[in-house]
């Protein structure tokens, strides 16, 4: 899958926050091309290399369960994410309420890059009201499956067709970009679903969205859904997928594989229940499946500024394990890891936290470390010392380690102490060799490290 990940020459290599060369350690520099037999292979219908974001904070991200937006703060989530680089901003449906309408007028009247959307039920009322709002485009969505016909709108698939084709006539003839999609996709009859999608494509919809409401697809399901939808209609095809079990990511990159043009994401992932694609992770997947265009199109190095103002506006901490941003994404524990990050960061590393404006960091207070983490410790200390004492004072690190969890202070206490230890023993032999009767007074190394 990886097909751009090269295992040769690391770039950027801070260790703790500071900088390491390559082949430090005296090991050599690595210059090995791994051949992966699992490198993508992208056929012409993959959109791995082109895909374009519809961002929804403002409005999947709305139905998250904490969230509550004043105009300021979309207003200014909206130009964050302008300026991170997303092609549109999908905003609530002016329908929902009158703020709402209003946040619509206003959020279009900034004068942003990215294409304002709105995000509508496909019925002419809320149409008629969107359009008004000054909005590049109408976002418009219904159920498709038999649940919903039955239990949520009360609709048959006659009837949706029919004011589907109205709705986007009239969105049409108003100048504006419509979108077509339907509520949970893939628990809908395909015969319909792909009916549907042929009458509004062939309708002039600029897109057709498929929609995985429930999280219940898997990749295999959505490459599949995607392949078949693109042999049918011709205009670009969106999607969106919920992270009920945690396949958001993977859906949307294989719908990517399979031929989708947009995705849907929100900052963290916010949305109704646990959410949808996270603009993070799927970033932090597509850095790895398409860096040129990923690197060039979106300021990677916003995500962390644009996650907190999102997580702080609805009252949540960003994940422990979140891609890129969670405090630990970065930082390497084990001594076997640690050895060859300072190597190579390739080695451990798919990701380079520089791209993200992010720092690595080995962990070298803990049991697991290894000498070569201390060494590069006993660096940034400024100290001096022998390999052979650094082995030394990593024992006894792992020593009080191994008793309870140590501190990065506790560690560096034990570096200091057994650096002053080595530096008395120093002084001591310089006196003896300038006074050889009093040799016999020499403390031995052991005595001097263990005070
Ligand atoms: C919802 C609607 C939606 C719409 C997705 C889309 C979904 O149930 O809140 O417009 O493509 O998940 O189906 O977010
Ligand atoms: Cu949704």
């Amino acid at each position: 899958m990886c097909g751009s990940c090269d295992a040769s020459a690391p770039s950027s290599n801070a260790v703790n926050g500071q900088g390491a060369a390559n082949g430090q350690n005296g090991h050599p520099k690595t210059t090995t091309k791994v051949s992966n037999p699992y490198a993508a292979v992208h056929d012409s219908l993959s959109n791995i290399g082109r895909y374009k974001l519809i961002e929804s904070t403002l409005r999947e991200g709305e139905q998250f369960a904490s969230a509550w937006f004043d105009t300021e703060t979309k207003i200014k989530i909206a130009k964050a994410l302008d300026e991170f680089g997303v092609d549109y901003i999908e905003l609530t449906s002016p329908a929902a309420s009158e703020q709402s309408r209003l946040d619509c007028i206003a959020i279009s009247k900034l004068g942003l890059k990215a294409k304002i959307l709105t995000h509508v039920r496909c019925h002419m009322d809320d149409a008629k009201l969107a359009v008004e709002t000054g909005v590049d485009g109408l976002d418009l969505v219904i159920g498709t499956s038999s649940l919903l016909q039955e239990h949520s709108h009360g609709k048959d698939m006659t009837y949706i067709v029919k004011s589907a084709l109205e709705v986007i006539d009239f969105v049409k003839s108003k100048g504006l970009e419509v979108r077509f999609s339907s509520e949970d996709s893939f628990r809908s009859d395909l015969v319909d679903l792909l009916s549907l999608y042929q009458a509004v494509d062939r309708a002039g919809v600029d897109r057709v969205g498929i929609a995985d409401t429930v999280g219940c697809a898997t990749p295999r399901q959505v490459y599949d859904l995607v392949r078949t939808l693109r042999s049918v209609v011709s205009c670009d095809i969106e999607t969106h997928f919920h992270n009920d079990t945690g396949c958001a990511v993977a859906n949307a990159y294989c719908a990517l594989e399979a031929g989708a043009t947009h995705v849907d994401v929100s900052v963290l992932g916010i949305g109704e229940r646990n959410g949808i694609t996270p603009l993070g992770g799927l970033l932090a997947r597509m850095t790895v499946a398409a860096p040129e265009y990923t690197k060039g199109k979106y300021k990677l190095h916003m995500i962390k500024e644009i996650e907190d103002m999102v997580a702080d506006a609805v009252g949540v901490n960003t994940p422990f394990n979140n891609p890129i941003t969670g405090f630990c994404a970065f930082t390497h524990k084990a001594g076997i890891h640690a050895k060859a990050i300072l190597n190579n960061p390739k080695t451990y590393e798919i990701l380079d936290p520089a791209d993200f404006g992010m720092t690595r960091y080995v962990h070298f207070a803990t049991r697991l470390t290894g000498w070569n983490s201390i060494k590069s410790r006993v660096e940034q200390l400024g100290l001096t010392m022998t390999d052979e004492q650094t082995k030394e004072v990593t024992a006894k690190i792992k020593e009080l380690a191994d008793i309870r969890p140590i501190a990065i202070d506790d560690a560096d206490s034990i570096i200091r102490t057994f650096h002053m230890g080595l530096q008395d023993q120093h002084q001591v032999a310089a006196a003896t060799s300038s006074a050889p009767a009093v040799e016999a007074d020499v403390p031995t190394t052991e005595a001097v490290v263990s005070q």
